[in-house]
């Protein structure tokens, strides 16, 4: 590994307008997972992350809610940073789109691809809704599709036969907002010559940086032919004023991943000890890192590394897609209501338990994952609690009633306790590649193993007899070191119930030491680390 440069991780921002919700914490709970297994092994990793807060979106439903959008978006970035702490997902710097610190960059880079001539004026026709008196994106234009005459299309594509399209040519277009049907308006618009960067993206694309399952996707679209790319938008709109046009604006989704680059330009101004300069230089030999989700994907492999390289910058060491969470089969989604909230599992769950979920059927794939909240309880119930933590408590009645909870100066069973420390190399490869469902197989796999080996024994049958203490004494400390290296493997995992277990077993869990067992050691006395998933739970969660 290599040891002495920076890795930045970096999920994708939450937009201003919804609460946290289980789509979200399926990125930022892997990355979060990633983050602590290479700060446990001593890399030195920041995580950031922000608030997306800009784009007609936030814009309206501020409007709805008679607030500023400014207002808006303070109140939701401190709701934000709250669910993703309450989850322990911990960043190092949150911040907003909305910062001076990304207005000043934004300009910037604008400046200098302007100045590279990579931007192109031209006037292009719209809808345009005549009563709420803006262009529509094309999310908020519903009509008949151009090919297969379904209704109710969006202004992009067609979920039905999957064509794409130009709004201005859906039939019968109706605007989402006021219901009217709109008018064709023409308006001039900045466009970024992306066609320019065609062959470095088809080099860099294919230069191992995302999976190659979602390769295929981007190639196709390269071997289309990349348009411009329009990164102006009509006022009204809540954004950054484009320097040198009063009624303009920057497209979201222009200052979103510059985001990336203020929040951590933030991040060095506050901490000092981190080059800004250096990072993003060509040359860099530190890492970048981004989560996304699948459907962000266009916007990372193609926009966002050709905006790096026009404006000089290094371009990121990889990026990590990940695939929906769905419910059913269903995808969740906001307009029809079925997301669930970050606050609505609290109410009824912990926070580790989904960590644990999530990294049981997390992988470096972008398949979907569905939730089935039996399957969640059954793990939950199965694994950590029957399992684990029994570990921990059928060994401690003994080592507290006849040792004075202290441990014993030697690990009898040799072979077993070896074969938990040599699963450590296996384990740490697949945390490095993702593939967290199978470090919970291997946990699970060695938890089962230890309580066989001690129901085997029977100490509640040797301890009758007061020769066997020693053994009894030997045999309960092994099962405490047993949990002790599972735990240490649970720490990126479930660091709620980790930290419970150090107080428990009276020492920090450290990456580096451990094949280093507690010999001799007073550990403190049990008390319950877990309760169990109550299936009652489930079905009134599910109501
Ligand atoms: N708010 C966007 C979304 O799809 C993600 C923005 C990603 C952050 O939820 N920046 N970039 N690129
Ligand atoms: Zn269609």
């Amino acid at each position: 590994m290599k040891k002495f440069n920076t890795m930045l991780v970096t999920c994708a921002f939450p937009y201003s307008n919804g609460e946290i919700h289980l789509g979200h914490l399926l990125e930022q709970i892997q990355a979060d997972i990633w983050v602590r297994y290479y700060r446990m092994r001593g890399r030195s990793v920041i995580f950031i992350c922000s608030d997306d807060t800009h784009g007609t979106a936030i814009m309206l439903k501020a409007k709805k809610m008679k607030i500023s959008p400014k207002q808006l978006i303070h109140c939701m970035q401190k709701k934000h940073k709250n669910s993703f702490l309450q989850f322990s997902v911990v960043h190092d710097h949150y911040s907003s789109t909305n910062s001076q610190t990304n207005k000043d960059i934004c300009e910037h880079v604008y400046h200098i691809i302007k100045k590279k001539k990579l931007i192109k004026e031209k006037t292009i026709d719209q809808l345009y809704d005549t009563k709420m008196h803006m262009f529509l994106s094309d999310r908020f234009i519903k009509g008949t599709c151009p090919r297969c005459k379904s209704i109710n299309q969006y202004g992009d594509n067609c979920d039905f036969c999957g064509a794409t399209y130009n709004a201005i040519e859906l039939l019968n277009p109706i605007s989402v907002l006021s219901h009217s049907s709109p008018d064709i308006k023409n308006s001039k618009h900045l466009f970024f010559k992306l066609s320019k960067f065609s062959e470095f993206l088809k080099k860099w694309i294919n230069s191992g940086v995302i999976q190659t399952s979602v390769l295929n996707k981007i190639n196709e679209w390269l071997s289309i032919g990349l348009h411009s790319w329009n990164i102006s938008r009509d006022k009204p709109y809540f954004g950054f004023q484009i320097p040198g046009y009063s009624d303009k604006f920057f497209y979201v989704w222009m200052d979103a991943p510059i985001g990336y680059i203020s929040c951590f330009k933030e991040l060095c101004d506050i901490k000092k000890t981190i080059n800004f300069n250096e990072f993003w230089s060509i040359q860099s030999k530190h890492e970048l890192f981004h989560f996304i989700g699948k459907d962000i994907i266009y916007f990372h492999s193609l926009f966002w590394p050709a905006i790096l390289e026009a404006y000089n910058y290094r371009k990121p060491t990889k990026i990590f897609t990940h695939g929906y969470v769905t419910f059913k089969g269903l995808k969740l989604s906001k307009s029809q209501g079925s997301i669930i909230s970050a606050s609505k599992w609290l109410s009824y769950f912990d926070s580790d338990s989904l960590r644990y979920y999530f990294a049981s059927r997390l992988s470096n794939t972008i398949e979907d994952i569905d939730i089935n909240l039996y399957d969640y309880a059954y793990k939950i119930n199965a694994d950590i609690v029957n399992n684990i933590i029994n570990l921990a408590s059928r060994n401690s009645s003994f080592l507290k009633k006849y040792f004075f909870n202290i441990l014993s100066n030697n690990i009898k069973k040799v072979d077993l306790y070896q074969k938990f420390i040599d699963e450590t190399i296996h384990i740490q490869d697949l945390f490095e590649e993702r593939k967290f469902s199978l470090v919970i197989q291997k946990i699970r796999y060695l938890s089962d193993i230890a309580n066989k080996y001690i129901s085997k024994q029977k100490p509640w049958l040797l301890i009758k007899n007061i020769d066997n203490y020693d053994k009894v004494h030997d045999l309960c400390s092994l099962g405490i070191n047993l949990f002790r290296i599972l735990m240490i493997f649970l720490k990126p995992i479930m660091p709620k119930l980790v930290y419970k277990s150090e107080l428990f077993l009276n020492t920090s869990l450290l990456w580096n030491e451990i094949n280093q067992p507690l010999l001799n050691h007073k550990i403190n006395d049990f008390s319950c680390l877990y309760t169990r998933i109550k299936i009652c739970c489930l079905d009134s969660f599910l109501i």
